[in-house]
């Protein structure tokens, strides 16, 4: 029996429950020097906790996480919360010798993500290990992606065209849930769902963005409150609050390797439910990811002979493209939730072997950074510099 590594977990709703899959999961697909164990899983309301320890396999619950970052019989705290308690629970469990996994964004504003980034860096001093969870990167088809510009496949860089196209709010009595509360999220469809685009094109081009003129709008400003109980249908009453993120973000970015790009983020494309896309274009080929075909890549290389030119499909389910030797033989498709069981095959290697997992907290205070440049943008309706980390 390997060494254990005690995860507490605090949050459970939608990535709560997908992080549950992935500790449940990693170890027994993955040789690692640690097994996971889920120690404790915390929320603010006792019955929803408790139920979601048994629902997800959670060995014991909490209401209080500050108790939990107290416990000596846990190693890594696992922020799956909204944007607002990401920065006090991730600094007080750095400071106590926690290793500590935070999902995106990182935080709310800038200052707070450079208070977490400082606080990473000055704790892996101490062996401390801090990681955000961008899932998308651990995708079998973007890390290939990743390693095919970077073998040089595409040449130069030219365009990079990013989109992450979700309709959830079309509905304007879709109720006020946190995510359009900025006091709660910090951003709307630009800091949830845009800032996966910036971290999957960042990756994947190995280029920064460095400028950005952007636009945000707000289709629907006010919403039904939701109900007490399901916090997701409309309460039935008048009552309405003022929706205060942005519903649709676009922007232009030029990137600090010559790449020119342009990104959508909205809530407000119908029909779209998850729609990642990332097209490449170089001066030898380009590629294209698409979330809703996430086992393939399309590469157009156009080195080939004319006859032979089009996209190719790559169907990237081979031992040899990354994390699939662990799965089915090929062909056996892999879904969403192993990106997250990829995300904790990575971090427990990192703490393992005593090394600073990917995305860090500098590399997600500079998608943080990005994302202030925008709202900067849209505000002045002027090219903005992103600032430096
Ligand atoms: C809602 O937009 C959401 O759950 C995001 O918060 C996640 O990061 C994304 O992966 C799926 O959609």
């Amino acid at each position: 029996m390997s060494e254990q590594l005690r995860v507490g977990m605090v949050g459970y709703a939608f990535m709560g429950a997908a992080h549950s899959q992935a500790w449940r999961t990693v170890n027994h697909f993955f040789d690692l020097p640690l097994s996971a164990r889920m120690s404790v899983v915390c929320g603010r309301s006792p019955d929803g906790v408790a139920a979601a320890a048994a629902k997800l396999g959670w060995e014991s619950h909490a209401t209080d996480w500050r108790s939990v970052i107290e416990r000596d019989d846990v190693d890594l705290i696992d922020i799956c919360t909204p944007g607002d308690t990401h920065a006090e629970i991730a600094l007080a469990a750095l400071a106590a010798g926690k290793h500590v996994l935070c999902e995106k964004p990182l935080a709310n504003t800038v200052a707070e993500a450079r208070e977490m980034a400082a606080a990473a860096t000055e704790a892996q001093t101490r062996g401390v290990r801090a990681m955000c969870g961008f899932n998308y990167r651990r995708v079998p088809a973007v890390a290939l992606m990743r390693q095919m510009v970077a073998d040089g496949r595409l040449g130069t860089l030219r365009h990079v065209r990013a989109t992450y196209l979700q309709d959830w709010i079309v509905d304007p009595s879709f109720p006020l849930v946190w995510r359009l509360r900025k006091e709660v999220a910090g951003s709307g469809a630009l800091g949830d769902i845009g800032a996966h685009i910036i971290d999957l094109t960042q990756y994947v081009t190995g280029q920064s963005i460095s400028s950005v003129t952007a636009l945000t709008e707000t289709f629907v400003s006010s919403r039904p409150l939701p109900s007490a109980s399901s916090g997701l249908s409309a309460s039935g009453s008048e009552e309405f609050g003022e929706v205060t993120v942005d519903d649709a973000a676009l922007f232009l970015a030029r990137l600090d390797g010559g790449a020119i790009a342009t990104y959508e983020a909205t809530r407000f494309a119908t029909g779209r439910k998850n729609g990642i896309r990332v097209e490449l274009n170089g001066s030898l080929g380009s590629l294209v990811f698409e979330f809703e075909r996430m086992n393939e890549l399309s590469f157009y290389d156009a080195t080939r002979p004319e006859a032979e030119q089009g996209f190719a499909r790559i169907l990237v389910t081979e031992p040899v493209h990354p994390y699939m030797a662990a799965w089915w033989p090929p062909g056996h498709l892999i879904g969403y939730e192993h990106s997250f069981t990829h995300e904790m095959r990575d971090l427990i290697a990192a703490v393992a072997e005593g090394t600073n997992p990917a995305p860090s907290f500098t590399d997600a205070l500079q998608i943080q950074l990005v994302l202030d440049a925008v709202s900067r943008s849209a505000e002045s309706s002027q090219w903005t510099k992103v600032e430096p980390v």
